[in-house]
């Protein structure tokens, strides 16, 4: 998996990605970064790459033209590919990023990234570029460069050889639209809070149900949204009817 970031802070993202899982993933080649500032794309002498908007308003615009010059840097140095890479657009405009979307994404041999800044860009650069918009969610940042290191984490970890076995075990942990159960290590008594005496009986039926009964119950609490996409046993949703109908009661 390759990713090409434009931006006008590089620095930012070789930092983020070259620390923990990704920067491991770096170092073994199974995925790699490259960054292009935009800034160094732009014919105004002064090196400005933002302007008034048209139509009057607060706040700057990205021009199109150091986003299209940087664009096609991109692409000269990705050179003849079966498919034109995706170009994703980082922006609260966009739809919202998911599991599913990473998925996708994961497949593709190279993406390019477009991080904005200001209070936006140039409608004709995305036009050009026929970039796919994206959000990671309903708050607004000061620009691309997270949201692009958050996307970038996810697929990555989706990507062969990023994960090491262990870790990939649990690489369905969202899939099932299940939040996952609380964990406990040593030790068993801490502060006086102990660890749930299930998880010590060494019974991996009992821990199993236990273990998926406090997911679904977790998963009711804060995101009973996702519960009716979970893959539920009959005595799982039955076991679900009966916390609906405790939460009612109370
Ligand atoms: Cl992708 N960009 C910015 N600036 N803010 C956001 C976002 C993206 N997603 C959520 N908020």
């Amino acid at each position: 998996m390759n990713f090409y970031v434009m931006t006008l802070f590089p620095e930012m993202i070789m930092e983020g990605m070259k620390t923990s899982i990704t920067g491991r993933a770096l170092q073994s080649g199974v995925i790699s970064v490259e960054t292009f500032n935009i800034r160094d794309y732009t014919n105004e002498k002064h090196g400005h790459v933002d302007d008034y908007p048209y139509g009057g308003g607060a706040g700057m615009v990205m021009q199109a033209q150091p986003i299209c010059d940087c664009y096609e840097a991109v692409m000269k140095k990705i050179g003849e590919t079966e498919k034109k890479p995706r170009v994703i657009y980082l922006t609260p405009q966009g739809k919202v990023f998911n599991q599913k979307l990473a998925s996708e994404y994961a497949k593709d041999e190279n993406i390019i990234f477009l991080c904005g800044h200001y209070e936006g860009v140039d409608e004709r650069a995305l036009e050009l570029l026929e970039t796919e918009n994206v959000s990671i969610g309903d708050y607004v940042l000061t620009g691309g460069e997270l949201p692009a290191m958050i996307m970038m984490d996810c697929i990555s970890r989706l990507v062969p050889g990023v994960l090491g076995k262990e870790e990939s075990a649990d690489i369905e942990s969202f899939h099932d639209n299940l939040l996952e159960y609380p964990q406990y290590t040593r030790p068993v008594e801490y502060r006086g809070l102990s660890v749930p005496s299930i998880l010590l009986s060494g019974h991996h039926a009992n821990i199993e149900k236990w273990r998926r009964e406090r997911s679904i119950e977790r998963t009711l609490k804060v995101r009973p949204d996702l519960l009716p996409e979970a893959d539920l046993s009959d005595k799982e949703r039955a076991f679900l009817r009966e916390l609906e109908s405790d939460r009612k009661d109370n």
